[in-house]
């Protein structure tokens, strides 16, 4: 279960490397993929919309325009977002927004009950969901339930912030997996649980509340690496990336690729490499910071700001570093093709990955599978990303330091071709030894342990009700 679902359609995941994950996860095994249609309407929705592709079962319902605003734009993305970035600045508290959220997701769970069986295992993502489990424990559902949060989650001191913080903790105890990127992430979570004594520590790093028994995870998201270096290296004959190359003379490119958004740091980044040009005049018209940022939540209005903002902030950067024949940044505010962009990553000599604050952030991964490990380019990655936890021999920063970023890139593009080969080669291997399907292999056998066997396989108090037959039994997923 996800918010979004991708495109049912076709049957076919759309670009992205989680959606390709779980449909294959969903593919090898059979499943049903259940989440919002991203449609809104003005009348109580219809049950939801279900669509058979294969042994995948797509069934996606819509929203009434005002839940959608409270749960969506309100509570998740106006008030748990930012406290999940630790941006206690930008936290809304709204009762209406908060009461929308935990509304919608009784909605979600009533909406899915009838399709659910009873040796279903239930994996649901994301901040969007986290009473999800609870709600449909309440309708008497006992089946195997995590979930992942894509997210950081904040020390307690920032979660306790938001007035429906001991909820979210109850709801995220309801699962039987609880899984986190990073262990920061999930000593976070300890941290809140403890402070709240909510449940107890028991063997095993599991925990008990009542008689329920879960486990708390760290299942860092890969990224088909393998795929991705295909695209990247066959994308050199990319109309696009061609133009690109041809327009860039001998400069050395610099990217960056960013949803837009406050928790990407990209008003920072500006800053850093305008600090890098005054601090190394030699480079000079010598370099291009290519700046890709696909505009998002432009209903929001704090996004809607931020979009004039860094739009601004380039452009003002140009004219003042600028010459008549060099634009320092190009600065491009909407999205480029999957295949465009993977050779764009390539021709890069420096990815430039500057999160004031992220769950993972798979952008600095698919830079690190898109080099040529002949001649590989340079990761600069804020310590602050969960993928600083993995890759450490990316060139770590702390994007609040101007300086200290500036300095940075101008030892990316003076480091020696030995040193990037090691460097790359140890990224790599990384990324080999941890890839997507591994994250996906590795929440679903936790889910099916044993180990953490919280509730008994019974089937609901109330039982599915699917008429379905079509859709293949979901199993746990093989060791
Ligand atoms: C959340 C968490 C966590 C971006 N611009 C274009 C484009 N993209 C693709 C990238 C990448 C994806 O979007 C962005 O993923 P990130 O992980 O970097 O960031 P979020 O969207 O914030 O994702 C994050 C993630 O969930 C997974 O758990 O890592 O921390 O915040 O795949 O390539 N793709 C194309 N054109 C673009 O212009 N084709």
């Amino acid at each position: 279960m996800s918010n979004r679902v991708p495109s049912t359609k076709d049957g076919t995941a759309s670009a992205g490397g989680l959606a390709v994950a779980l449909e294959g996860a969903l593919r090898s095994h059979g499943g049903l993929w259940f989440g919002w249609s991203g449609k809104t309407v003005d009348r109580a929705p219809d049950p939801p919309e279900i669509v058979q592709s294969g042994n995948i079962t797509f069934a996606v319902m819509d929203l009434p325009k005002r839940d959608f605003d409270l749960y969506y734009g309100g509570f998740a993305n106006r008030a748990l977002w930012p406290i999940c970035h630790y941006r206690l600045d930008l936290m809304q508290i709204d009762r209406n927004h908060t009461e929308g959220y935990f509304r919608v997701n009784r909605a979600f769970a009533q909406a899915l009950a009838p399709l659910l069986r009873p040796d279903d295992v239930i994996w649901i993502h994301d901040y969007h969901f986290i009473p999800l489990a609870a709600e449909l424990r309440a309708l008497g559902f006992r089946n195997r339930m995590g979930f992942f949060l894509h997210i950081p989650w904040p020390p307690s001191d920032i979660a306790s912030a938001l007035p429906a913080y001991c909820d979210l903790l109850q709801g995220l105890a309801s699962y039987d997996v609880v899984g986190f990127h990073t262990p920061q992430d999930a000593d976070n979570f300890r941290g809140c649980l403890i402070r709240e004594k909510i449940g107890q520590p028991i063997e095993g790093g599991s925990y008990k509340v009542g008689d329920h028994r879960f486990q708390i995870g760290v299942f860092p998201v890969g990224i088909d690496h393998a795929a991705f270096s295909e695209t990247a290296r066959a994308a050199q004959q990319n109309p696009l990336v061609r133009r690109m190359r041809s327009s860039m003379g001998d400069r050395a490119l610099i990217i960056g690729v960013d949803r837009l958004d406050y928790s990407k740091g990209i008003r920072e980044r500006i800053e850093a490499f305008s600090c890098f040009i005054r601090s190394n005049p030699g480079f000079r018209n010598r370099v291009t910071y290519l700046q890709v940022t696909p505009k998002s939540r432009s209903e929001v209005p704090e996004y809607k700001r931020m979009q004039h903002e860094i739009a601004e902030h380039a452009g003002w950067t140009n004219g003042n570093l600028g010459e008549v024949d060099w634009t320092p940044i190009r600065y491009v505010n909407r999205s480029v093709g999957h295949r465009a962009l993977a050779g764009l990553y390539r021709m890069a000599r420096v990815g430039l990955v500057t999160p004031l604050r992220d769950g993972m952030n798979l952008v600095a991964k698919e830079y690190v599978a898109a080099q040529d490990g002949n001649d590989p380019g340079v990761l600069i990655l804020s310590r602050f990303a969960g993928a600083a936890y993995e890759l450490e021999e990316a060139i770590l920063v702390n994007p609040y330091d101007t300086e200290g970023t500036a300095a940075a890139i101008a030892r990316a593009l003076n480091m020696s071709l030995q040193e990037r080969r090691d460097r790359w080669s140890a990224m790599m291997a990384r990324l080999q030894a941890n890839g997507v399907d591994d994250w996906c292999r590795n929440f679903l056998n936790a889910l099916a342990s044993d180990l953490v066997a919280g509730a008994p396989a019974a089937g609901p108090v109330e039982p599915g009700r699917r008429k379905s037959s079509s859709r293949a039994r979901t199993a746990p997923m093989p060791g």
